[in-house]
């Protein structure tokens, strides 16, 4: 069953590694309708050797793609999904506007794909930094149920998109450029990612909190996050704490993860074998590796999560959710 597939936002960081994620695992397209804003109309992207002029968003609709992926921003998405979806077309989409709306799915395929119906028109894929660490995290929830995670990232600069990763480039050549954070990133450490809420945490950080509940199906766990930006390109890294309702042997966790969907364990001490973003860049798994008791309480351990954001932590996770709507008949 081949189909029109429409990515829109196509000529972003997220967008062209969509249209690489769904050439490489050949998602059936029958056409692809490249989509963006007003200013890319007439570029072309490439798809499976051949070009493709990018068109807008209303000849986006007219062409009726049986699906889009989005990745154009959060209020591209709130305007435009729901005319797409009115249309008759199911959305996947990558920004923050769906997420946490109660009539929405929020899907990471390994952890909650049964969620999804044919009703479902507007599907929200989740934050980069949530997902890898809640593939990581399912099966052990399942085992030992997790009461408590205590999470600290170290974020790509791909996350924040192109000028970002100019910014960082141009620094490390010591050339004068725009500037996508306030500071310099190159040896620097930004404890920011996104803007400061009420709270004095992050949005990226309560992403993180509230995301993670809704994924994993259970408000009762209780999550705390400090996000942070280093000057690195092939991935996010996590060091993360998880405390759990019972008692764990730690041969027993890493049977789990290298059991669990979508999980590859990397831990040889002797061997100094430990996931890195240079490994995991361009992979579409969560890498997983440092898994140690944490010897300050019972019941308590640490682990270090890698992956590719652009891939697992968005366009894999969203190509990923249409194989699965397509595999179950609910396109
Ligand atoms: C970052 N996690 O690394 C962000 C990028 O809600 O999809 C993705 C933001 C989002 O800056």
């Amino acid at each position: 069953q081949k189909m029109k597939v429409a990515v829109v936002g196509a000529t972003g960081l997220v967008g062209s590694k969509m249209l690489q994620v769904l050439e490489e695992r050949n998602f059936p397209v029958s056409e692809l309708i490249p989509v963006a804003s007003e200013k890319s109309v007439g570029k072309q992207v490439m798809f499976k050797g051949k070009p493709y002029a990018v068109v807008g968003m209303e000849a986006g609709i007219a062409a009726k793609p049986a699906l889009a992926l989005f990745s154009a921003g959060g209020s591209t998405s709130l305007e435009w999904a729901p005319k797409f979806a009115a249309a008759g077309i199911k959305v996947i989409d990558n920004s923050s506007a769906w997420r946490m709306d109660p009539t929405k799915k929020l899907v990471v395929p390994e952890v909650n794909a049964a969620v999804l119906t044919k009703d479902d028109f507007i599907i929200a894929n989740p934050n980069c930094s949530t997902i890898q660490m809640v593939v990581a995290l399912q099966p052990l929830h399942k085992a030992f149920t997790i009461k408590r995670i205590v999470v600290s990232t170290y974020q790509s600069v791909t996350g924040t998109g192109k000028k970002a990763v100019d910014q960082l480039m141009n620094e490390r050549k010591g050339v004068q450029g725009e500037m996508a954070y306030k500071y310099p990133i190159d040896l620097n450490v930004i404890p920011q990612i996104d803007v400061f809420l009420e709270n004095g945490y992050t949005k990226e950080e309560m992403k993180m909190v509230n995301e993670t509940k809704k994924i994993m199906q259970d408000d009762n766990i209780r999550v705390t996050a400090t996000t942070v930006r280093i000057p690195v390109i092939g991935g996010h890294s996590e060091s993360v704490n998880i405390e759990f309702e019972k008692e764990f042997e730690l041969p027993n966790i890493i049977d789990l993860l290298n059991n669990a969907p979508g999980v590859v364990v990397q831990q040889d001490d002797a061997a100094q074998l430990y996931p890195m973003p240079l490994w995991a860049h361009e992979k579409d798994e969560v890498f997983v590796g440092r898994i140690r008791r944490d010897e300050t309480q019972p019941k308590t351990l640490n682990m270090w999560v890698v992956s590719d954001n652009l891939r697992k932590g968005a366009a894999t996770n969203a190509v990923q959710i249409a194989e699965y709507l397509l595999a179950n008949h609910l396109l």
